[in-house]
This record gives structure tokens, C-alpha cells and sequence, in this order.
């Protein structure tokens, strides 16, 4: 929104005729939350011009392919802040609001924080939303409309609780409901092959089965500065009506409960897990349910724009699969093309087979999504059919390429062991297959997927992930993006490359200083929140060491949280020990029903509780543990962070983002050689970050020839031994001596399935010691450390999302950039 089209005059009429119209109030009657719907009705109705003439601009362009990227989650954080940054309007906006008397952070802080996703991989769904809008790209986001997004965190007693996050509430003012795109989706019943009596074509048709109505949400994707606009499309299920009626009228009143009940359930929750696979029917549902109608509509498109060819699909549009839980699309895509379109089975496979994609967000075993055979035949019968005939046409090319070789079929098939392979299907029926980093693609092609691999290399790729600078700079760290506009202008906004430019200013004094002073702010900011929220004070002047992700034993946590332990005991045994004052900040969500993450949430908090508590430490070490770590509160942290805890057992963490998210706002790495932390050494240099701990070849090394034991390592370092004793003598749980048993034994007892201390946490206990004391040396030298905290802003280029979206459109999607233009 440049200056001529946004007035600041007019915006303040728009946010007073708001409040009239939605509350029949005036201004200074109304409360802060009708103020953000208000304004924020004011800013939709600017972005719903650019919204219009994009998606006239793409018709017009008839050549314009476009991307769907399928997901079940899409992290998006508050849109408020962020659409006023992308239209270029968030200075004029706050000016405008100043001169009403209201403040737009506390206005921004109003807005429920839209979680439909739980972690990485739902929040890399967000980011590339917001890149591919901003370079230009006619592009779906396509999901579910979660009535409760990713559950709201409370802490009680130090212990985590789960409460409900009713995102909806006050209405959700960034959204579009529009009805007239509904689709129907159909689930159970049995499948009939006949002969359709106007054609005479073979056809196979479901019979007694539910439905549902899909009634889509488009929620505005504005990208920067370029009046481009697209579309997240998210699903909600509605009762399909008139059936209802015409049941009711035969009264068959129960299935009208059931269906009401179908939709209602279908679209419920967003579950809570994060790498954990539990075979859920309804979790099943969900995944049709939103590719069935999302498909659907992406076909009638199709076919409205470029009439009835679908041969032509493939080059117009392009399904990109968000992990598996999407890849039902490809039988589905199948089923559309042959019963609805009446093409033949290679017609078809030709199609689909070009058209969809796949990536791969980890390696964690418990992850991979295997469904009974039973349970998915009964809810997707003609899909089920269609895989099985997908699986048997591959497994006769594996006959064929390497007869009598039943290995291949064991690892390769999609159907086995009574079970349908999900990410088999989508290796097998996509043209691509990558991974979220250098390390993550190469463990995918020469462990994980290696039969695939050799069989079909060509299908594999490379693209490691990216964050959106718009967000985590632009918007989370208001001072620093101003001082580098500043120093190098405002080019590193949509070209991150430039950030580069402040490489020199490592060895400017002046620009030092003013960096840190940054970073102390961002601090006291911090601190100011930590206050609030957690009673807790905490000196800036300490280091802020950080840890915000999801809660898992990979992450290790654990790991963390007994160095502080050891610290703790160093310090109170030697005084007079020299030791710099450190905060250690925590932040994270434990999947409900995940025993282990829970205990290691309480033990952070207790250890917190005994350590901030006890007077004789002088203030030298805090404890925080931040409640409810989401996306409005990550933005504060990552601006305020001194370190960056990246310490997942090497080869487990496929990527990673949070890590980019710290090192474009100063804050060094101490962290494994896993996911992306590889490439961030890569372009930062070794001398600035703080690297330690096992490699991923060792780590494979142990899990495929074992050879590892913990009891080795406890009995052979007595300071250790007495940190995880502590867990089992009552220190940190007023004397209970159980509340920590399940994490004593998952390191050591050799009863622990598969094997004692999975995640080599006391392997690695020391070399994270030692690699905590050069970060402590570092950051007394004042000089040394400003250089480095500046270097990693200075060397993030390479993760902005907007080169991780650049790359998967040279390789994988071939888009063309589209220009919208707009009258002003
Ligand atoms: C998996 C499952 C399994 C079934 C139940 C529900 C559920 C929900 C989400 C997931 C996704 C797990 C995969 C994931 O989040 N991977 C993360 O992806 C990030 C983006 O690529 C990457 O940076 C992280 O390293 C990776 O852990």
C-alpha cells in the first residue's frame, strides 16, 4: 500500500465506519478487540482489490501454471502485522492508529494466533506461502479449517496442560467463507461395477456410503510489496443439508445424526502429535476429506480455464505433497480421472504421475504413516482398490528388475504385512522426491529410501528450507530491520543475499555497538514479557541462551536441561568459580499423550524453581520455561536471543528452521552436525558457531551395529552420574523419588526398548559441556562476540524462503513469475 493508494485520512474513517457498522459504537466505547476487527476489516478491504486483480491477472495469463501445495497444517501465526509489513503500510498504519490515540502492537496482540499446525513442517507450509507470493507465483495453499488449532499451553505446578485453542471465537476476520465452491465428499459404503446406461462405458460406482459437504475459507496470502495476493483455501465440513431432509422425511433420522456428526468430527481438531503416527481413523478422514474436495475444485478450475484436455494437467498445474499425510491425492486423482472423466487407467497414471510431488519432513520411524488395510479399505473402498492396482503394476516392474528378489518387494511395495505404505505410494507415483536439507536428502537417498534410490534416482532432490525474513525480521525484530535498512538500504527485505553487505561492518566498531545495543533492547524486551507472564526477573545483561521447539527426546531437551543441573552443582560446590551469568530459556509443547516429553517439561520447571529460588548462586544461572511457545511469541525470542540450542542427536533433526530463525536476528549456533545446522556452519564459518557432539555416521554407525552403552559413560564420570542421580533422589521433586523415574531409566535402564539412552545423551554430555564453556569464553570477549552475533546475520542469505521456493520452481514446478498490476 503505497501512498497513494493508502491514505492515512481515509484508513481512519474506514476503522471508525467499522466500528460503527460491526458494534454500533464509537471509537472510544469500543474494546480493544472490536478495534482489531475493525482495523482489521480496514486492511482487508485493501488487500481484497490486489486480491482480485491477482487472480484476474492469473486468468488472463492463461500459460500461468500453478502450484497446489497440499498440507494438513499451515502454521500461520497473526496475519494483522504481517499483511501491514507486505503491503508496505505498517509505518502509515501505526501513524494513523498513534493519531486516534490506539497503539497497533497492543491492537496486533488482539488477534487469536491462527495455529493450524504443530511445528516445522506446518510452519514451512507458512513461509512458503509467503515467499511464493511474494516472487510472484500463482499458488494454492490447500487444508483444513481446524475449529481448535494446536492446543494452548498452560503450566500448573510445572506441569503441562492442555487447553483448548478456540481460535474462532470472535470470528476470524482474515477469512472468506465461499459456499458456492462447495464440494461433496464420500466416504464408506462398497463399490459396484456397471455398465453406465447413456454411455455404455465401464464404470465403478460407491454405494451406501456418508458424505459430507466441504464449504471452503480463502484467507488472503499478500505478498511484498508487489500487489500480489493468493489464496490459502482451507476446508470446513458441513452436514450435506438436504439429504438430511430427504432422510429425515424417510425416517431415517439417525443417519441424518450421523452425517451431522461426520462433519462436525471430520473437522474438529488439529492433532497434536508431531512425529508420532497412531493410526487414527479420523485422522484418515481428515486426509481425504481435504484432498478429495481440494482436488475436486482444482479439476473444475481446470477445466473452466482450459477446457476439457486433461492431458494438459500437468502442464498448468503441480500438487506438491507435504510429507504423507497429503499423498492420498495421488489414488484420489486417479479415481477422478477414470470414474468421473472417464479416462483409461494409463491415460490416468500418465497424468497423475506427472503432476504430484513429494517431500519428506523426517526419518523418525514412529513417524511413517502405515494404515491397516482393514480400516482403510472399509473407509476408502474404491481408493483402496486403485492402490492395490497401483502396487501390483510396481511390483511387476520389481519382478521384472530383479527377479526372485522378495528384499525389494519387503521394503519397496505399498501393500505389506497387512498395512498400505503411504510413503511408498507417493515415491512410486510422484515424478519427485525431496528432502529439507543437504545432510536429510543424502541419509534419504543412501539409507532410508536407498532401494527407491537406486532404482529411480532420477527422482530425488535436494532443497533445504528457508524462513521468511518478511516475519522473523521485518515484523519480529522492528530495531534491527531498521538499522540494517540503514546501513545497507531495503533491498535484503525481498533479496536476502544483500544481508551480505553488513559483512564488512564486522570489523566497524561503531557498527558493532550498535548492533549489540540492538540485541539488549530485544532483551529487556524479553525480559519485560518473562516478567509478566512468568514472575520471573532476569538480567539482559546475561547471556540469553535458548531452546524453543517441540518437546522430543531427539531434540534433547533432557540434554539441556541436565548441563544446567551440572552448572548448578559446579556452582555451589566451588563459589568462588568464575562463571558468567546465563539465562536458560526454554519453550515448548509436549504432545499430550507423550509421557516422557511431559516429565521433561516438569523437570525443566522444577529445576527452575530450585535454581532461581536458591539466593546463595548470586543470580548466576535462571531457569525460564516460556508457556505456550507459538508463532507471536517466537518472534520476540528469536530478536532477543544470545545463543541458539540446536543439540538434536545428529541425523534425526531433518532440517530444521528455528535455527535459521536465530541466526538472521545475531544469535550463534550450539548445536550437532544435523538437519541444516551443516549448512549454516557451512556459510557462517566454523569459528562462529559452536559445534559439537557425535556425527550422523556414528550415530548410524551404533544404530545398525550397536556396540553403545551409557552404563560405560555414568560409572565412568562421577559428575554426571550425580546430575542423573539427582533425578532419582528427590532434589528436584521436594523428595519424591519417582516423579522422574521414566527419564532416569530411558537413559539407563537396559530394559528400555529398543535400547538404553536412544538419543546418546550421555555420549554427548560431555563434548556439550565443553563446547558451553567456549560459548561462555567467547561472550566475554565483548569485541570477539559482536563480530560473530553480527556474522550470522550477516551469512543467513542462503535460508530465506524465498531461495528454497526459487529452487523448487527451477527444479520441480516450473512456474512463471506473474506481474499484477493495479490502478493506484
Ligand atoms: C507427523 C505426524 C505423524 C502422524 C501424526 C501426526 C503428524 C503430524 C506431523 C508430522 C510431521 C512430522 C514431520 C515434521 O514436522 N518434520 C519437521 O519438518 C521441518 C520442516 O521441513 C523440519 O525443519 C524439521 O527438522 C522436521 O522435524
Amino acid at each position: 500500500m503505497n501512498s497513494k493508494r493508502f491514505d492515512k485520512e481515509t484508513f481512519k474513517e474506514a476503522v471508525k465506519d467499522n466500528v460503527k457498522t460491526l458494534y454500533r459504537k464509537k471509537i472510544e466505547e469500543a474494546s480493544q478487540q472490536q478495534i482489531f476487527q475493525a482495523v482489521s476489516y480496514a486492511v482487508k478491504e485493501q488487500i481484497i482489490d490486489d486480491w482480485l486483480a491477482t487472480q484476474e491477472a492469473y486468468y488472463q495469463k492463461k500459460e500461468a501454471k500453478m502450484v497446489y501445495y497440499m498440507s494438513m497444517e499451515f502454521l500461520m501465526g497473526r496475519a494483522l502485522g504481517n499483511n501491514l509489513i507486505n503491503l508496505t503500510a505498517y509505518t502509515e498504519v501505526k501513524e494513523a492508529l498513534d493519531e486516534m490515540g490506539l497503539d497497533l502492537n497492543a491492537i496486533e496482540d488482539q488477534e487469536p494466533d491462527p495455529a493450524l499446525g504443530n511445528g516445522g513442517l506446518g510452519r514451512l507450509a507458512a513461509c512458503f506461502l509467503d515467499s511464493l507470493a511474494t516472487l510472484n507465483y500463482p499458488a494454492y495453499g490447500c487444508g483444513i479449517r481446524y475449529r481448535y488449532g494446536m492446543f494452548k499451553q498452560r503450566i500448573k505446578d510445572g506441569y503441562q496442560v492442555e487447553a483448548p485453542d478456540n481460535w474462532l471465537k470472535e470470528g476470524y476476520p482474515f477469512e472468506l467463507r465461499r459456499p458456492e465452491y462447495a464440494k461433496e465428499v464420500r466416504f464408506g459404503g462398497s463399490v459396484r461395477f456397471e455398465k453406465d446406461p447413456e454411455t455404455g462405458r465401464d464404470k465403478f460406482v460407491q454405494e451406501g456410503y456418508e458424505s459430507v459437504r466441504a464449504v471452503p475459507y480463502d484467507m488472503p496470502i499478500v505478498g511484498y510489496g508487489n500487489h500480489v495476493v493468493n489464496t490459502l483455501r482451507i476446508w470446513d465440513a458441513e452436514a450435506i443439508t438436504d439429504f438430511q431432509l430427504d432422510s429425515f422425511d424417510r425416517g431415517d433420522y439417525h443417519k441424518a445424526v450421523e452425517q451431522e456428526n461426520l462433519a462436525k468430527n471430520i473437522v474438529e481438531v488439529l492433532y497434536p502429535n508431531d512425529n508420532h503416527y497412531a493410526g487414527k481413523e479420523l485422522r484418515l478422514k481428515q486426509q481425504y476429506f481435504f484432498i478429495s474436495a481440494s482436488l475436486q475444485a482444482l479439476l473444475a478450475k481446470f477445466k473452466r480455464e482450459h477446457g476439457n484436455d486433461l492431458s494438459k494437467l500437468p502442464d498448468k498445474v503441480v500438487i506438491q505433497m507435504n510429507d504423507t499425510h497429503p499423498t492420498i491425492a495421488v489414488p484420489e486423482l486417479m479415481h477422478l480421472l477414470i470414474d468421473e472423466e472417464y479416462l483409461s487407467w494409463e491415460d490416468a497414471w500418465e497424468i497423475t504421475s506427472k503432476t504430484c510431488a513429494y517431500t519428506n519432513h523426517t526419518i523418525m520411524a514412529e513417524a511413517l504413516e502405515k494404515w491397516p488395510i482393514d480400516l482403510f479399505s472399509k473407509l476408502l473402498p474404491r481408493i483402496y482398490q486403485i492402490i492395490q492396482e497401483i502396487d501390483r503394476r510396481f511390483v511387476e516392474k520389481v519382478r521384472a528388475k530383479y527377479p526372485g528378489n522378495d528384499e525389494k518387494l519387503k521394503k519397496m511395495a505399498i501393500l505389506w504385512d497387512g498395512q498400505v505404505r503411504m510413503a511408498n505410494m507417493a515415491i512410486i507415483s510422484g515424478f519427485s522426491v525431496n528432502g529439507v536439507a543437504q545432510l536429510h536428502t543424502e541419509i534419504l537417498k543412501n539409507q532410508e529410501l536407498k532401494d527407491f534410490y537406486e532404482m529411480m534416482p532420477e527422482k530425488f532432490n535436494n532443497k533445504t528450507n528457508g524462513i521468511t525474513q518478511r516475519r522473523f525480521l521485518a515484523h519480529g525484530n522492528p530495531l534491527l530491520a531498521d538499522w540494517i535498512t540503514a546501513r545497507i538500504g531495503d533491498g535484503w527485505i525481498t533479496d536476502l543475499s544483500q544481508i551480505a553487505r553488513l559483512k564488512p561492518l564486522v570489523n566497524d566498531e561503531q557498527a558493532r555497538r550498535e548492533f549489540m545495543q540492538i540485541k539488549h533492547k530485544n532483551k529487556i524486551r524479553l525480559a519485560k514479557y518473562i516478567k509478566e507472564h512468568n514472575g520471573i526477573e532476569v538480567d539482559p545483561h546475561s547471556i540469553f541462551d535458548v531452546q524453543v521447539k517441540r518437546l522430543h527426546e531427539y531434540k534433547r531437551q533432557l540434554l539441556n536441561i541436565l548441563h544446567v543441573m551440572y552448572l548448578y552443582n559446579q556452582i555451589k560446590e566451588h563459589p568462588e568459580m568464575s562463571f558468567y551469568p546465563r539465562t536458560f530459556i526454554f519453550g515448548a509443547k509436549a504432545a499430550a499423550g507423550y509421557q516422557r516429553a511431559k516429565e521433561t517439561i516438569k523437570l525443566i520447571n522444577s529445576v527452575a524453581e530450585v535454581i532461581n529460588n536458591d539466593r546463595s548462586i548470586n543470580g548466576k544461572i535462571k531457569v525460564v520455561f516460556i508457556e505456550d511457545y507459538r508463532v507471536s511469541n517466537a518472534e520476540m525470542i528469536f530478536a532477543a536471543a544470545d545463543v541458539s540450542e540446536q543439540i538434536s542427536t545428529a541425523s534425526k533433526e531433518a532440517s530444521g528452521t528455528g535455527n535459521m530463525k536465530f541466526m538472521l536476528n545475531g544469535a550463534p549456533t550450539l548445536g550437532t552436525m544435523d538437519g541444516a545446522n551443516v549448512e549454516i556452519v557451512e556459510e557462517v564459518g566454523m569459528d562462529n558457531a559452536f559445534i559439537f557432539g557425535m556425527r550422523s555416521e556414528e550415530v548410524i554407525r551404533y544404530e545398525n551395529h550397536g556396540g553403545y552403552n551409557p552404563i560405560d559413560i555414568y560409572f565412568s564420570d562421577w559428575e554426571l552420574k550425580r546430575v542423573i542421580d539427582q533425578l532419582m533422589d528427590g532434589t528436584y521433586a521436594h523428595g519424591d523419588h519417582n516423579m522422574y523415574k521414566n527419564l532416569y531409566n530411558s537413559l539407563l535402564n537396559t530394559q528400555c526398548t529398543p535400547r538404553a539412552d536412544m538419543y546418546f545423551i550421555l555420549k554427548d554430555f560431555r563434548p556439550y559441556a565443553e563446547a558451553q564453556k567456549r560459548v561462555e569464553e567467547a561472550y566475554r570477549d565483548e569485541h570477539r562476540w559482536s563480530r560473530m552475533a553480527m556474522m550470522n546475520t550477516a551469512c543467513c542469505g542462503k535460508f530465506t524462503s524465498d531461495r528454497t521456493i526459487e529452487e523448487y520452481v527451477r527444479d520441480i514446478w516450473k512456474l512463471h513469475k506473474v506481474e499484477v498490476t493495479v490502478e493506484e
